[in-house]
């Protein structure tokens, strides 16, 4: 009789046409867009898991609304034998007792799912802290996943074991308990100081990851991110990079180099971020288009790098690549630099290789690495300076 009356339902009729309308275009444009841009032909296997996953969508939401409309007819099912008990004079359904055996069910299978969940995917979790300070975020992150796992079993188990266990009851009368001062003051004091804990140690462990500031014996070096690449600058034999200026860009000056800073002249490019072992690393972060975000989770450094507002993450590499490929049992084991911020288009690939090494691998490398100022830019800075037509003359004219 209910199943009827849903089908009878005009309702549902113009919901289903629109569902199966709207998948249907999605699947058409989506195989349109993708033949138009060469990067599938019909029939190809793309195009065949491209229709593959929409027919995945409209299956699984289908699923979903037949889930629903088999739960209404259990329910109208269950009323008309509720009623009609109670037409024969015998007691109806109890509807206390049946809310209050869903919320046990509903704790139990909620509890499964937190602790599967902790089990199954909290091995996709960060990988092993490869700095100094990453065991202290580590340890943070764990403190504060104990402490708040802690106050979700106990509130979870109160809240729905009070609701199964004082479910609606003719036998029972409810208290009425308009107020305990001792209740209130546990329940804000108890949390007060647990949140003044967690927050007193991040602070502490946040001013001590943060506090950068340059010190003597630093590997300064400047990355630059830009759509969708990342470039490195190591400071040359003085040890020190030359200034930067944005203005300065060409095609053959990517980052802006001030030449006329001394400083700059044997500033290094570099194609992989080689890092030192144990040698504290200050990263002078910039960007010259959109905002990206420099992410290195085996060092736990994760710093926007803004146009316009130089920043820097100051750190210590602690486990080689070398170790790490034997740890993880991984040959080809590369630390990676990504970026954090959807930049755009190709943001997903804009990532840089990162290799620790030992200080004397380091040196060996660093050796071979090239200056910035390559013999071509020589060539077009001496040029233009020797053109001395200020106004005319190329950006790099200021910059000889
Ligand atoms: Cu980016």
């Amino acid at each position: 009789m209910a199943f009827k009356k849903v089908i009878r339902s005009k309702k549902i009729y113009p919901l289903l046409a629109a569902l199966m309308l709207f998948g249907t275009t999605v699947m058409a444009q989506d195989a349109t867009t993708a033949v138009a841009q060469g990067t599938t032909t019909p029939g190809s296997p793309d195009s065949m898991a491209n229709s593959a996953m929409w027919t995945g969508v409209l299956y699984y939401t289908l699923l979903f609304l037949v889930g629903c409309v088999c739960l209404a007819i259990v329910g109208r099912i269950l009323k008309v034998y509720d009623i009609t008990q109670k037409m024969q004079g015998k007691k109806g359904i109890n509807w206390n007792g049946f809310m209050g055996i869903i919320c046990l069910v509903f704790l139990i299978a909620g509890m499964y799912g937190a602790f599967w969940s902790i089990f199954v995917q909290g091995s996709m979790k960060l990988p092993v802290a490869a700095s100094a300070h990453g065991g202290e975020i580590d340890t943070m992150f764990n403190v504060t996943t104990i402490l708040t796992l802690i106050v979700f079993v106990i509130t979870q188990i109160l809240l729905f074991g009070f609701a199964f266990v004082y479910r609606g009851s003719e036998k029972r009368k409810g208290y009425y308990l308009p107020h305990n001062n001792t209740i209130e003051k546990l329940w804000t004091i108890i949390p007060a100081i647990v949140l003044t804990v967690l927050v007193v140690f991040g602070f502490f462990t946040w001013q001590k990851v943060m506090n950068s500031d340059e010190q003597k014996g630093d590997l300064n070096i400047d990355v630059t991110g830009h759509q969708f690449k990342w470039e490195l600058r190591y400071p040359g034999p003085d040890g020190k990079l030359g200034t930067v200026n944005y203005t300065l860009s060409s095609p053959l000056n990517v980052l802006g180099i001030d030449f006329k800073d001394r400083y700059s002249l044997d500033d290094l490019q570099a194609d992989t971020l080689v890092l030192p072992v144990n040698t504290p690393v200050r990263l002078n972060i910039h960007a010259q288009d959109v905002i990206h975000s420099v992410f290195m989770p085996h060092f736990r450094v994760q710093l926007n790098a803004v146009p316009g507002l130089p920043t820097f993450f100051r750190f210590t590499p602690t486990i080689t690549t070398a170790q790490m490929r034997v740890e993880t049992d991984n040959p080809n084991f590369e630390f990676l630099l990504y970026c954090n911020k959807i930049c755009g288009g190709i943001h997903y690939n804009m990532q840089k290789v990162v290799r620790v090494v030992s200080q004397a691998e380091y040196q060996d490398w660093i050796s071979h690495q090239k200056p910035y100022l390559t013999p071509q830019l020589k060539q077009q800075l001496k040029l233009a300076s020797e053109k001395s037509v200020p106004a005319a003359a190329s950006r790099l004219a200021l910059n000889n």
